[in-house]
């Protein structure tokens, strides 16, 4: 028989670490499809990472296709199966919908990266400080367009090609861009162009095409794997790409000259830890950015450093110095 301070150990140990009795059964929702989705395709990397450590552990991602109208019903049914202890989603309008069905599914726990919204004990968001990234991002496309890179022309005018409209792209990305380009020059304009999807990679061609003869020179694109068109374009008109959400480098190395990652796969993986040992704050929003390690400039690529003029990199590096240390932040918006 147990003595008494060895039982009461072990039922602290049950109350405090009640899911380490089975190996965790992780659902994760894509909201999109993998393919050509840096964001989607790091959270289902974090997810298998996690449950490659635990023996055991089980893990099915599904993909939900570019459907939106159709996401809260398969939602609700990948949820009905019954079939896990959390089911892990990213996507800033998925909060909303998880607080729609969850109360038919109230045990059911839920972590949305990418998305905010406190206040359901069964559900835990976590979004970046986008604010940050699109000015870091907007602040080395105003550097790229007035240095004497070949390519770059005396318009001052940078350029975003974004799938869709949504709070987050408006108020945090796109307004920090445009506050990133301004930084540089007061006179900087923002040609913004909306594909209206976030697969079609011919008109996004087409877009960037009208955009660099406009006087665009550099562009962010911000529309899932309709980007590949945005690539195309840029070959073949010798002008200039950057990037958020993921290392892109690879894809085009003489044309995109930075990339503002989120450590995705990092946030997956540390989430799903966290709420396998107990430690997760379900009703709970928090908000990471470049000062939490979750945002960051990748600054070691050749396409960076051989391509973007030391001057420029100097004043990136005083940039990300500012961010780090808190002397340069940005609130969040009331979404
Ligand atoms: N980003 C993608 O890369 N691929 C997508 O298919 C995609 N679909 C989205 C659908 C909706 C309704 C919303 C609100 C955002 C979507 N995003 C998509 C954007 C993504 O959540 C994120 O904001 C961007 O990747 C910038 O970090």
């Amino acid at each position: 028989m147990l003595r008494k301070p060895a039982l009461l150990f072990c039922l602290a140990a049950i109350a405090i670490f009640p899911v380490l009795a089975s190996p965790p059964r992780i659902g994760v929702f894509i909201p999109g499809v993998r393919e050509g989705s840096p964001t989607y395709d790091d959270l289902a990397k974090g997810a298998e990472r996690f449950v490659s450590e635990i023996p055991g552990a089980s893990l099915k991602v599904f993909e939900a296709g570019f459907d939106q109208a159709e996401w809260q019903e398969k939602l609700t049914s990948f949820v009905a199966t019954g079939s896990f202890d959390i089911v892990i989603t990213s996507n800033p309008s998925l909060p909303d919908l998880i607080d729609k069905i969850s109360p038919l599914f109230p045990r059911q726990n839920f972590i949305c990266l990418d998305g905010m919204k406190a206040g359901n004990p069964r559900l835990y968001t976590v979004l970046y400080n986008q604010t940050e990234q699109g000015y870091l991002t907007g602040y080395l496309a105003g550097l790229i367009s007035t240095s004497a890179l070949h390519g770059a022309n005396p318009a001052k005018k940078a350029g975003m090609i974004i799938g869709q409209h949504y709070p987050v792209m408006d108020q945090l990305i796109v307004a920090g861009f445009e506050q990133g380009i301004k930084a540089v020059d007061p006179g900087f304009l923002l040609d913004l162009r909306v594909l209206g999807n976030w697969f079609d990679a011919t008109k996004a061609a087409e877009l960037a095409k009208s955009m660099f003869s406009g006087g665009v020179d550099v562009i962010l694109p911000i529309c899932g794997s309709a980007s590949q068109g945005v690539i195309k374009a840029a070959q073949e008109e010798g002008k200039y790409l950057l990037f958020i959400d993921s290392e892109e480098y690879g894809r085009a190395p003489a044309s995109i000259l930075g990339c503002t990652a989120l450590r995705q796969e990092k946030l997956a993986y540390g989430k799903l830890k966290e709420a396998f040992e107990g430690r997760l704050k379900y009703g709970s929003a928090d908000v990471v950015g470049v000062k939490e390690g979750c945002i960051e400039f990748l600054d070691k690529s050749p396409s960076y450093l051989k391509g973007v003029p030391e001057a420029a990199r100097a004043k990136m590096d005083a940039l990300i110095t500012r961010l780090k240390s808190g002397a340069l932040s940005f609130p969040i918006p009331k979404l």
